[in-house]
């Protein structure tokens, strides 16, 4: 088959829903006001991270690639042949380019992000450098369960590839339910490729999120725009202020919208108050030593075959098999 002229299509299960407002409500209700960060993630979103990734002060994913094309010849020896590689948040697909490379030709590469457009543009550039792969798309917030696009994904000996530290953004509990939906995926003999984010100075942290440029603070302040749409509310972006801050106890950067004056806001016909200074958490980016990760990892029936990282120590790429 011609590679210019195949057909990627798109499996879409990700509409807003009356689930994700009662979401977005459940979490406004609380006494700590908290919004659900894949949220982030509609076209604007997606190109702002996209945008934090190139940026000096955010390692994760210069380090994340370095280790890629580091150690990817020995990533594709550990995992063998494969049925498909199935990539949860794949956004770009930047570092699936280097895996795909070296990997033993699985006959299907299945992407599954929540923003559709984005995920539709980035298979369709890789259904062309990879012709010989079938590319199935599946636009889904994988945080539900999802429908693989059967029957071309036979349920055994997948790599399931979750790279650039989403994990980290999950609270532990929901983290622990998602590596076990990892773990059905891989199906019998499959294995799982992850990229987790160290634990390392706080210093180094507070400046990943907080970059001079002001890119991060428009990724936060976007899911107001994006809230104000899609879903009616009556958000001022401009009364919010970004903060990114290392939480010790919890090992974790948060991310909050600080409210610049006493305001109210309306959603779902709900008003909330917000006095000044409180906040709404927007994003919590855990970070873990790689003894807490095994644990988390084993816990959701896993066993942690290897580690690679980075010379700092402060990126790791985990395989682990079933
Ligand atoms: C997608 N995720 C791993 C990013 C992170 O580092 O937690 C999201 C992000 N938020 C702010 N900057 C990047």
């Amino acid at each position: 088959m011609n590679s210019a002229a195949r057909k990627v299509l798109l499996t879409e299960q990700s509409e807003a829903t009356s689930g994700d407002l009662a979401e977005i409500l459940s979490g406004l209700r609380q006494e700590q006001k908290t919004l659900p960060p894949k949220f982030f993630y509609d076209e604007h979103g997606s190109e702002l991270f996209e945008r934090i990734c190139e940026l000096p002060e955010y390692y994760p994913t210069r380090t994340e690639l370095d280790i890629m094309e580091r150690y990817a010849g020995d990533m594709a020896a550990r995992t063998g042949p494969l049925a498909s590689v199935i990539e949860f948040g794949s956004g770009a697909s930047l570092k699936t380019r280097t895996l795909l490379e070296h990997l033993e030709r699985p006959a299907a590469y299945v992407p599954v992000d929540i923003s559709g457009d984005h995920l539709l543009a980035a298979a369709r550039s890789l259904a062309q450098d990879f012709p010989d792969i079938e590319i199935l798309p599946v636009a889904a917030d994988f945080t539900r369960p999802f429908p693989l696009p059967d029957p071309k994904i036979p349920p055994r000996r997948n790599l399931v590839y979750f790279p650039g530290s989403t994990i980290g953004n999950f609270l532990p509990d929901a983290a622990l339910d998602l590596l076990r939906v990892m773990h059905q995926e891989a199906g019998a003999g499959g294995a799982l490729l992850i990229g987790v984010d160290l634990r390392k100075d706080p210093a180094v942290l507070e400046r990943a999120y907080n970059d001079d440029r002001g890119v991060t603070a428009a990724f936060n302040r976007n899911m107001l725009y994006r809230l104000n749409r899609e879903f009616g509310a009556d958000f001022d972006p401009a009364a919010f202020q970004h903060r990114a801050v290392w939480n010790d106890a919890m090992g974790r950067i948060e991310m909050h919208l600080v409210s610049r004056e006493d305001q109210t806001f309306e959603i779902g016909g709900e008003t909330f108050t917000l006095r000044q200074d409180e906040f709404i958490t927007t994003e919590y980016s855990h970070k873990y030593t790689q003894e807490q990760f095994r644990g988390l990892t084993e816990a959701a029936g896993f066993t942690v075959e290897q580690v690679w990282t980075d010379p700092r120590e402060w990126f790791s790429v985990q395989f682990c098999t079933r």
